[in-house]
Formats: C-alpha cells, structure tokens, sequence
C-alpha cells in the first residue's frame, strides 16, 4: 500500500481565521512603513509580552516551518503554566519560585569532541548571529500543549564555531543546577543536573531554535533564562532549560528522563501520535488557553506538523523501537 508523505501540514479549520488576522496585521505593518530597523525586522512580536523585561524583538524567519498558523497562547499563561522541575513539580511553582535565578553573568561551556571548545559568555553568545521570531508549537508529553513566539537564532550557528570533529556523534546540553538558587534541586525528583542530547544532525537541523527570548522580550526565569532550546517536533521535556554546558559526544548521551524511567522516556521523543507513553496515549492533546466546558481535544500531529522538515532525520528508523 502506498502511504501518502504531507509535505505540509494542511491547516484545520479552527486554525484559518487567526492565520489571516496574523497575516493581515503583518501586511498592514509593512503597508504603513512599521517594519522597523531592517527590512526583515518585525515592528512587534506576534503576541504582547509582560512589558516588564527588557525587550529582544527577532526578525522575520524566512526558515519553512518556522511559523504555524496557530494562534499564539498568551504570555499569561506561557509564563504561569511550566515545567522545570529545579523549581518545583507543581505547574505554578516555576513562576512563583524561579525569581531566585541569577542569569548574569552566565557563561556556557562548550566542550568535547570539537576543535574549538571555550567558555562562551551570554552578551556574546547573543550577538553571535541575528535573532528570529518563530512561532513553535510546544507539545508537552502530558498531553497538553502552547504555541510560542520565540527569539532566538539556530543551534547550528552556535555548533559550527566550535568545529565538532568526525567523532561528535551527539550533543549534550546539561542546565544549571544550584541548590541556592533553585530549591526543586534539593529533592530528588530527578538526578541533577537536566541532562538532555540530541543526534549530532538533529542538533544541525535548522529547526533546532537556540533560544533567548519569548514574545519580542527576554527570556523570563520559568521559561528558561537566559538560554534554553526549542525542539518543536520533540515532546518538550527535550527542551533543555537555563543551559551552562553543551558538549559534543560519540556515544548517546543518557538523558535525566531516561535515567528515571526508560520505558516512558526514550532518547529521541519525537511527538508521535502513534506511539503511546505507557500510561497514556499520545493521539490527542489540550491546547493551553482553549480549555473551557466545550472545547475539544486537537489531534495531535506527526512530529508535531513538522513532518514536512524533521521527517528524513528518521528516514527507515522504526519509530516504535526508537520512542
Ligand atoms: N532544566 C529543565 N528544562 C526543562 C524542564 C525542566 O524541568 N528542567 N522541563 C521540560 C518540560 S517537561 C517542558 S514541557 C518544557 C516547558 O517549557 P515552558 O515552561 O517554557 O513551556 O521545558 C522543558 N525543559
Ligand atoms: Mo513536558
């Protein structure tokens, strides 16, 4: 039997009318001359932020992919709904604990199989390349799940400088874990430090968003500061939050989730609405903000809609071995 490949994600109905409200208010931003410093510069992000951070607007992706046509979730709820775990388990706890976090100075350790490691601080690392706005979904593996504007530019960038060497099979990212800033630290809900790796191609994916800001502002503490990853066809545990260390490697690296539950957590994670979680299916998902008595479930997509781009990365991998 032949299978029919998309290669787009056609949009469901529900999702037509704030497409073209976006788009509009994009066109009449150009048409009034809005458009800013560069001719790619976006006049204001796709969704408001808080207005209390300091600002970080990204330029226009031109990456395919790099926009659904989902509505933004708004940044009340990105910013109040989280998980990171070094703050607590509770969904509320990250934004009521992680004002405790220093983010600068900060400095990122880029080590391993690479011809040029070093220690890379923030300021730097942020004008290593031009900053985009892309709209992501993120798919949580508990069911639910946001469409963010995030600014950042690709982790490729970042990887080439280093010049990973013929055994970088894999990358590594590790968060930062210090009992004095983060108290979910001092329980033992997982071994810390979050360790998180990716394939060495999937690093280089240009999908693959390194990440410093979230709706035109940086990035706020529960989210991430002031570096995190965004994976968009990975479940979202895979997106490694407040990153000190990325380190290229021949060998798997053993993720935090792994280590705690193998049979629930595998290294690749792929959104698949195929392959269940053991105590949960993965069909379907809850979009954050749309919940009301009325509101229905979304299917969830292969490799979360990203099909289209991510899909050869795993050309002839059984999906089901490889969860
Ligand atoms: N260091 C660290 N990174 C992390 C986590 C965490 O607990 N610690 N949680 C992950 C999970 S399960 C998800 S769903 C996303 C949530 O990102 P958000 O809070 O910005 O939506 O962050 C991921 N990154
Ligand atoms: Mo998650």
């Amino acid at each position: 039997m032949l299978i029919r490949t998309p290669t787009t994600h056609e949009p469901l109905p529900s999702e037509i009318t704030p497409r073209s409200a976006y788009l509009n208010r994009r066109a009449a931003l150009a048409g009034l001359g809005l458009a800013a410093t560069s001719p790619l510069a976006l006049a204001q992000p796709a969704a408001p932020g808080g207005g209390k951070l300091a600002k970080l607007p990204g330029v226009r992706s031109a990456l395919a992919g790099a926009s659904v046509m989902d509505k933004p979730t708004s940044y009340a709820d990105a910013t109040s709904y989280n998980n990171f775990y070094e703050f607590g388990t509770d969904k509320a706890d990250p934004a009521q604990y992680a004002h405790t976090l220093k983010t600068r100075p900060w400095t990122v350790a880029i080590e391993g199989e690479c011809a040029r490691p070093g220690r890379f601080d923030i300021e730097a690392l942020l004008k290593l390349s031009t900053v985009e706005e892309r709209l992501y979904r993120l798919r949580c593996v508990e069911g639910w799940s946001m469409v963010i504007p995030w600014t950042g530019y690709s982790l490729s960038e970042l990887l080439k400088q280093a010049q990973p060497t013929s055994k970088a099979k894999y990358v590594e990212f590790t968060s930062l874990a210090d009992k004095a800033q983060m108290p979910g630290v001092r329980s033992g809900v997982l071994d810390w430090p979050y360790v998180e790796g990716l394939r060495i191609d999937e690093a280089m994916h240009p999908l693959a968003l390194l990440v410093f800001g979230m709706y035109g502002e940086i990035l706020p503490n529960q989210n991430g500061a002031p570096l995190r990853l965004a994976l968009p066809w990975k479940y979202g545990f895979k997106s490694a939050k407040s990153i000190v260390r990325i380190r290229f490697t021949e060998k798997e690296p053993l993720s935090s989730w792994t280590k705690a539950a193998q049979q629930e957590y595998g290294f690749y994670s792929n959104v698949n609405p195929g392959v269940p979680h053991p105590r949960w299916s993965q069909a379907a998902e809850r979009r954050i903000g749309e919940d009301g008595l009325f509101s229905k479930k979304r299917p969830t997509l292969m490799f979360n809609g990203y099909e289209a781009q991510v899909g050869q990365l795993y050309a002839g991998m059984d999906l089901k071995k490889f969860y």
